[in-house]
């Protein structure tokens, strides 16, 4: 809670081109609380270089990734919209939180275990102790809810660890924050293997379908997705690639399960591919023209990130102001 109003807070990476799973996940589900709460949400340039980066590129995603929130919806009048790293309390306050966190808790994160065989030749502490530079981003805005999809559901948990840890030894310093998962996209799946999350650094660019792809690129994508032996559209175990394109379909048009498979009763998978291609490039057509729009202007998104980064720091200063005292820091 900041000033009597709820807060909402998230960040994305700027590790990649992003992809309909961070829209359907994350991203969209951005703006439904940009009326009645306090709002930030970051580019998390911090996050991003746990793996290795080419600069230039991690420079030119972050002007994209800026851009696009504001194409999803995402007004900087009424949202906060800063990149992390030009923030400094963040990697601050993630130091002192690295000293509330446990050994044995970041050794349970998923994503720590999964990236780690992904990248074995650079397991780097970076990529052990993101999750405490996560709780720094999100407790020190004194967080309410934190909308993710499911796969970051782990870190936003231990965040809520963190804190109570934190607050029993120095009461009443954090807000506890909740993570909240849309029910719809909350795990959108890779087209090529839909047992697997779709993922933005997924090297087969056909698994993936990208949020600025062109129709054709989403129609060519979606016909070519790993389905089964099966003909009739209907959602049920073990018909994962189905399930996935239904639930993508479901996400585009807000109709439920049943309404599609009446909607594709005795119709093929043929026709149904089409028809989920058809939405899904009808529903980001406007997102890239607006996308393209604010890329355009170079000037103006640097003078967001600059707005940006003088609200957020108002308030991390704050944070990181009182945690230091109730450390015993002294202050000059
Ligand atoms: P990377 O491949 O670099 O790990 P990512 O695609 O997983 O990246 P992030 O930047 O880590 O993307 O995630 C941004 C937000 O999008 C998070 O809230 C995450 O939970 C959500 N998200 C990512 N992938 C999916 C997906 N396939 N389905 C639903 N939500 C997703
Ligand atoms: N870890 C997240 C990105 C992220 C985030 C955050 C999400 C960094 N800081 C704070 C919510 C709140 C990811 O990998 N998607």
């Amino acid at each position: 809670m900041l000033n009597d109003r709820l807060v909402s807070y998230s960040g994305v990476q700027p590790s990649g081109n992003l992809t309909i799973g961070n829209y359907l996940g994350a991203i969209r589900n951005f703006s439904l609380y940009s009326e009645k709460y306090k709002t930030f949400y970051c580019v998390v340039d911090e996050h991003a270089i746990t793996v290795r980066q080419n600069p230039a590129e991690l420079r030119r995603r972050t002007y994209e990734t800026l851009a696009l929130y504001m194409a999803c919806g995402l007004d900087p009048e009424k949202n906060t919209l800063y990149v992390q790293s030009h923030v400094h309390e963040h990697a601050e306050l993630a130091w002192i939180l690295n000293c509330f966190t446990m050994f044995g808790e970041l050794s349970r994160m998923t994503q720590f275990k999964d990236k780690s065989a992904k990248h074995s030749d650079n397991i780097n502490a970076g990529l052990f102790t993101y999750p405490t530079l996560m709780a720094a981003d999100i407790l020190l805005y004194q967080t309410d809810v934190v909308p993710v999809g499911i796969d970051q559901k782990q870190h936003v948990e231990l965040c809520r660890d963190i804190a109570e840890r934190f607050n029993q030894i120095h009461p009443n310093t954090f807000t506890v924050p909740e993570p909240i998962i849309s029910q719809s996209g909350k795990k959108i799946m890779s087209l090529a293997d839909p047992t697997k999350k779709m993922s933005k650094s997924d090297e087969n660019a056909n698994a993936v379908v990208y949020i600025l792809d062109d129709k054709d690129t989403i129609i060519r994508k979606f016909k070519r997705a790993v389905t089964d032996s099966d003909t009739c559209v209907r959602f049920a175990e073990g018909k994962d690639g189905i399930n996935n394109l239904m639930t993508i379909y479901s996400c585009f048009t807000d109709k439920s399960f049943e309404e599609i498979e009446r909607e594709f009763e005795g119709r093929g998978y043929g026709d149904f591919k089409m028809a989920v291609g058809e939405v899904c490039a009808d529903a980001l057509a406007p997102v890239q023209a607006e996308f393209a729009r604010r890329l355009s202007d170079k000037g103006e998104l640097e003078a967001q990130m600059k707005r940006g980064a003088e609200e957020a720091s108002y308030y991390a200063r704050r944070t990181l102001g009182k945690v230091q005292k109730k450390l015993g820091f002294v202050k000059i």
